[in-house]
């Protein structure tokens, strides 16, 4: 129940509960730290995680809702948003802009939006998973819904 979750996974709960998401967070007794962790703890695709990465583009936070079977072309990634360098975030610009730690990091429930793109590779997997704010939290979702709860932007990132 959302009550014995720990407090960075009940501001996540709590966004869920804002925009109307269907999937409940839940808490694994196994580590759902990187994608193929998740991807093992629940049995599914690795392509079916959805990994909340962060970078900086141009000076500013940027989350990159990825798909666990690839990685983002940070070359591609800028030319396609018209910016001009996007950087892998520090583990301190991570905890800052999503008040979350790497390994744990939520599609939402930050202390501020944060500007999203989602990998369109995510199309293809009908139930992804997304962490729930902490490296033991996740929760179901789908395409649609993530970019709809990420007000985020559908992007090819490879
Ligand atoms: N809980 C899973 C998904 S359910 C998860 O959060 N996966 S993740 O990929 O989004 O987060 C782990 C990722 O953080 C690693 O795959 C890696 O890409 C990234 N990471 C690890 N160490 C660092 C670091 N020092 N700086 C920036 N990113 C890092």
């Amino acid at each position: 129940m959302a009550e014995e979750l720990p407090g960075r996974s009940r501001r996540v709960v709590e966004a869920l509960e804002r925009v109307g998401a269907r999937g409940a967070v839940r808490e694994l007794p196994a580590s759902t730290r990187t994608a193929a962790e998740a991807a093992a703890a629940l049995g599914c695709e690795v392509g079916a995680i959805a990994n909340s990465l962060v970078f900086v583009a141009d000076g500013r936070p940027l989350l990159v809702m990825t798909s666990g079977r690839h990685r983002v072309d940070l070359a591609l990634l800028a030319e396609r948003l018209g910016r001009g360098r996007v950087r892998r975030a520090t583990a301190e610009e991570v905890r800052a802009a999503t008040g979350q730690a790497i390994g744990g990091v939520a599609p939402l429930g930050h202390p501020a939006p944060v500007e999203t793109v989602v990998d369109t590779a995510l199309e293809d997997y009908p139930r992804l998973w997304a962490a729930g704010g902490t490296p033991h939290t996740v929760f179901p979702t789908d395409f649609d819904e993530l970019v709809k709860m990420t007000d985020g932007r559908p992007v090819a990132v490879n």
